[in-house]
């Protein structure tokens, strides 16, 4: 069976010293837990470094480590004291890690960094390629990383790669300032899918590839050379359960079997029925806006002084590369504005902000979730931010607020929370003043919900869609290479055309014949592809016929001056040349089921889509999510319900916003092979784009040519990329 790697920067384990060598310490962070289940469940390694600097140990511990972490499964690139400072410290956290947050005065431009970046990468990917083989998959994270899909994929091309970025991909503006900027697009085109926490980022990602490479691009999938790699959104998630049964353990001990933090904060409550909790907590890092926040929280008290003495911040800050000078400035910063509240607004009574600079326990941490009633997540940019999925997980009672940035990804995923913008200080206090003020039955609503998709999108499933669509994107690519009409495929074609006496040919119009338009109704035949179907009739030995989802009054204006036949709207009606329009023309509810799953994927994919259920149909509306990204999603639903439609009878239908799936009637395949019906033709062939052509794919007798344009999965004999490469075909044919 072929096997699954994961790379990333660290291992999912870090040493502690002892007296004789080494302790081996699981980390608990989500995403370590969450990709653990994935590589072990395929029998795969983790290759990444771990945590010393190698140079510092002798070779005798360097063995003992690596014979440690070799029982786990783990693979260890060793890394120098000099390599970290360059590396890590440097390319990645003082180059890339300031200008994908758009930070881009703190970004450092050394070259040596930059040489040594360089160099690591490649260290992780010949310790990669040393252990993967052909067929199988490797899954390499984050922005330490990027030019290891490259180098794997250099060396060894059926290894399928995959990677994920965990923070924001910046807008093109910000991206092309690097110097490097190249040398990180052909890296990261190494890998075959390119995961994202939301669309924008991908979306940047995508628009960079098109400007600095010039690619082909078709929705999500980008046409380099002979590869097809595909960039997807995977909002990650956390793993729901821990923190929730946490929350219900900690909630179940008696006041003295709880941890001080706990009857610390009790004690709080109980001196006062009003007193209220507002949490804060992320790494000390510029990125997550601790200063603007304190600021707002400044705003707040002087804006509405009936809190005074009653609410409390409780701000938490895990110590991050803490010698880095722009850290150090930051927490000096954040020192003085706590010790500025707290002298303005303090007394000897109450303090307004806890600070507490220190990671703390999981216990404490879910202690805190639990007891605070707003959670005040600011951050300037970040990727995800699973804090604020963490408070959601460990709110027992279904209480409690989340006042949310919308500059971090999950501000997409959470509708439901008081969503601000991290500088503006008046807009943060009265979402305070409104979080602390709502009515707890508003407040349980929206944390149900918040709950109910948190819950079902864990980290786990996370994962499992990410390696899913992977495995996807590995049957697409050979499956494209074995369908493509190379120029031996056209020679065979063409001879059989030349051969042949009488003729059927169905061509599809949108995304066949011509490009879509973001208005329908602009979609107008131009000049050469008038040219195209003229000649195509001339020959006398052919029938030509548009076969198209389009209305009568459309196709019958744009082809007047066109001898051809006309079916439209999916087969309902035909037109022959020269006749008039005639029709070509059956319910039970069995199959939802089996539609409903697929539907709500596709829900907790796309933030503000949802399912409405009618008595025939089920439809998946999309008005309100994001419309770029919509798209895409509705064309892969599409793509994905078709091979779910064909055995059950069901018809797919395509609206404004939404996709409708109902039992079914008539189709395209019906339609055709109601055309060709006696017609004694000796040369059947049918070229379409999307789920509604494949009909006419798999209905067609199976002698017929048929042809799929784009690279999605079908039941078509051969395959075109795109557009322009169906009218080349069709001006070639016959030469
Ligand atoms: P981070 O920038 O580290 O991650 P985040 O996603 O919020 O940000 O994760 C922080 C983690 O640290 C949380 O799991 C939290 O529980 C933990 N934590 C914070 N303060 C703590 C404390 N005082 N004690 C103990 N634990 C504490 C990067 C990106 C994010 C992205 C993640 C995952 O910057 O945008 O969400 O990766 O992809």
């Amino acid at each position: 069976m072929s096997k699954l790697h994961i790379v990333a920067n660290r291992l999912p384990y870090s040493l502690a010293k002892q007296e004789k060598g080494y302790d081996l310490v699981e980390s608990v962070g989500g995403l370590a837990t969450g990709l653990k289940s994935i590589y072990t469940r395929y029998g795969g390694k983790w290759i990444g470094w771990s945590g010393l600097n190698n140079d510092e140990l002798s070779d005798n511990e360097t063995a003992q480590i690596d014979a440690q972490l070799a029982e786990k499964n783990c693979v260890t690139v060793p890394l120098s004291e000099q390599e970290v400072l360059e590396y890590y410290e440097g390319f990645s956290n003082k180059t890339i890690w300031p200008l994908f947050h758009y930070f881009t005065q703190y970004v450092d431009y050394s070259p040596e960094n930059w040489e040594t970046y360089k160099r690591v990468n490649q260290r992780f990917a010949d310790r990669v390629l040393e252990v993967a083989e052909d067929g199988d998959t490797v899954w390499v994270h984050d922005y330490q990383l990027l030019l290891v899909p490259g180098m794997i994929k250099s060396i060894k091309p059926n290894v399928t790669v995959g990677f994920f970025l965990h923070i924001p991909f910046p807008s093109y503006e910000v991206f092309r300032i690097l110097p490097w900027r190249m040398e990180l697009l052909e890296g990261m085109l190494g890998a075959d899918l390119l995961g994202f926490h939301i669309y924008d980022y991908e979306r940047h990602f995508l628009s960079s590839v098109r400007r600095l490479y010039g690619y082909e691009i078709a929705f999500n999938e980008i046409h380099a050379d002979e590869r097809i790699i595909k960039a997807d959104s995977f909002p990650m998630g956390i793993d729901y359960e821990k923190f929730h049964k946490t929350s219900a353990m900690v909630n179940q001990k008696t006041f003295q079997e709880r941890s001080e933090l706990h009857q610390e904060l009790e004690r709080y409550f109980m001196s006062s029925p009003d007193r209220r909790l507002i949490l804060s907590i992320d790494r000390l890092d510029y990125t997550k806006g601790i200063p603007q926040r304190l600021k707002a929280f400044r705003k707040f008290l002087e804006k509405y002084p009936n809190f005074h003495g009653k609410v409390t911040l409780v701000m938490l800050a895990v110590p991050s590369r803490g010698h880095v000078e722009e850290y150090m400035m930051l927490k000096k910063e954040v020192d003085e504005l706590v010790g500025n509240i707290n002298g303005t607004y303090g007394n000897v009574n109450y303090t307004p902000v806890w600070y507490f600079y220190r990671a703390l326990p999981f216990e404490n941490l879910v202690e805190l979730y639990n007891m605070s009633d707003v959670a005040l997540i600011t951050p300037l940019r970040d990727g995800m931010n699973l804090v604020a999925k963490e408070y959601v997980a460990s709110r027992g009672n279904q209480t409690g607020v989340i006042v949310l940035s919308e500059m971090a990804g999950v501000s997409k995923e959470m509708g439901e929370a008081i969503t601000i913008n991290p500088i503006n200080e008046d807009e943060i206090a009265d979402a305070l003043n409104r979080a602390l003020t709502m009515p707890l039955d508003e407040q349980r609503e929206r944390m149900g919900l918040l709950q109910e998709r948190i819950k079902r999108y864990s980290v786990f499933k996370w994962a499992g869609e990410f390696v899913d669509a992977l495995e996807k994107v590995k049957r697409i690519q050979k499956e494209f290479l074995a369908k493509k009409i190379n120029a031996n495929v056209f020679n065979a074609l063409n001879k059989k055309y030349l051969s042949s006496k009488k003729r059927a040919i169905f061509l599809d119009y949108d995304g066949t014949l011509t490009s879509f338009h973001k208005n329908p109704q602009e979609a107008t035949p131009n000049a050469e592809l008038y040219k195209l179907l003229n000649r195509l009739i001339a020959d006398e030995k052919n029938t030509v016929t548009i076969i198209s989802g389009r209305d009568r009054a459309t196709l019958e204006k744009w082809f007047a001056e066109v001898p051809i036949n006309l079916i439209c709207e999916h087969g309902v009606w035909l037109r022959k040349h020269g006749e008039e329009w005639q029709t070509l023309t059956t319910v039970n509810n069995d199959w939802m089921p089996v539609i409903r799953p697929v539907l709500e994927r596709f829900v907790d994919r796309t933030p503000g889509s949802f399912i409405e259920e009618k008595n025939y149909s089920l439809v998946w509306h999309y008005r309100k999510a994001e419309p770029e990204q919509s798209v895409i999603r509705a064309n892969e639903l599409k793509d994905e319900l078709l091979h779910l439609v064909g055995n059950l009878n069901l018809e797919i239908m395509e609206g404004s916003k939404v996709i409708e799936v109902k039992s079914g009637g008539i189709n395209k395949g019906i339609a055709a092979n109601q055309f060709i019906n006696n017609g004694a033709y000796d040369f059947l062939m049918a070229m379409g784009d999307d789920w509604t052509d494949e009909y006419m794919f798999r209905e067609l007798p199976g002698e017929a040519i048929t042809v799929k344009v784009g690279i999605q999965n079908t039941s078509a004999r051969y395959k075109l990329e795109s557009v322009s490469a169906v009218r080349k075909f069709l001006t070639e044919l016959g030469d």
